[in-house]
């Protein structure tokens, strides 16, 4: 296999793919681009990544950037031991929804009531997002018996919104979701 080479840095959207590396023991070589000192705007980071943002990720001489597309890259390549369901699957239908769901709808949120610096309203509409996509939850794993990509993304984002005094405690299949998946995620 060719070398995996991910570029990020703590506490950022780099998290999504890091957790995704490490709950799947995928080898790879991490480069910390220095978000506080300016290292993503080096030109020799603009190389790797045209607009200067982290995650990136170089697999031989070619690279990906945004977090959710290095996502669908890496679940395509270690499809087996991520279980990643086959294409033209409704398994597969489900694995696109809640990516998109994750990155775009839901994030939204959470960015904008961070930025107007209203959590109450931000968690509360969370928590209607959240509760409506339940019926998308297959379970035990959002996509049926086997822990996935999908389980990492979501269980990543739920810890960031609890980081951030966004996540809507008390709502199923969430709480549970989150305690029964803790140690495949293999926090440090
Ligand atoms: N949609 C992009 C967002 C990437 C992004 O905005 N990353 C932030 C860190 S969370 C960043 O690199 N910020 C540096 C900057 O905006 O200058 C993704 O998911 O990869």
């Amino acid at each position: 296999m060719e070398e995996l080479v991910h570029y990020t840095f703590p506490q950022s959207r780099g998290m999504r793919t890091e957790r995704l590396l490490k709950a799947f023991d995928i080898p790879h070589e991490t480069v910390l681009v220095d978000l506080e000192n300016g290292g993503h705007r080096k030109e020799e980071y603009l190389e790797i990544h045209p607009y200067g943002r982290v995650p990136a990720l170089k697999h031989g001489d070619m690279v990906i950037i945004e977090s959710g597309a290095i996502l669908m890259y890496l679940a395509d390549m270690f499809q087996e031991k991520m279980h990643t369901p086959a294409p033209e699957t409704p398994e597969r239908a489900r694995l696109y929804e809640w990516l998109m769901f994750l990155q775009s709808t839901l994030e939204q949120v959470a960015v904008e009531s961070l930025a107007k610096q209203d959590k109450t309203s931000g968690k509360e509409n969370i928590r209607e997002l959240l509760a409506a996509m339940s019926s998308r939850f297959i379970g035990p794993y959002v996509l049926g018996d086997h822990f996935s990509v999908l389980d990492v993304i979501l269980h990543t984002d739920l810890a960031w919104y609890k980081g951030v005094g966004l996540y809507p405690e008390g709502l199923e299949p969430y709480d549970s979701f989150m305690a029964r998946t803790h140690d495949q995620m293999k926090w440090d």
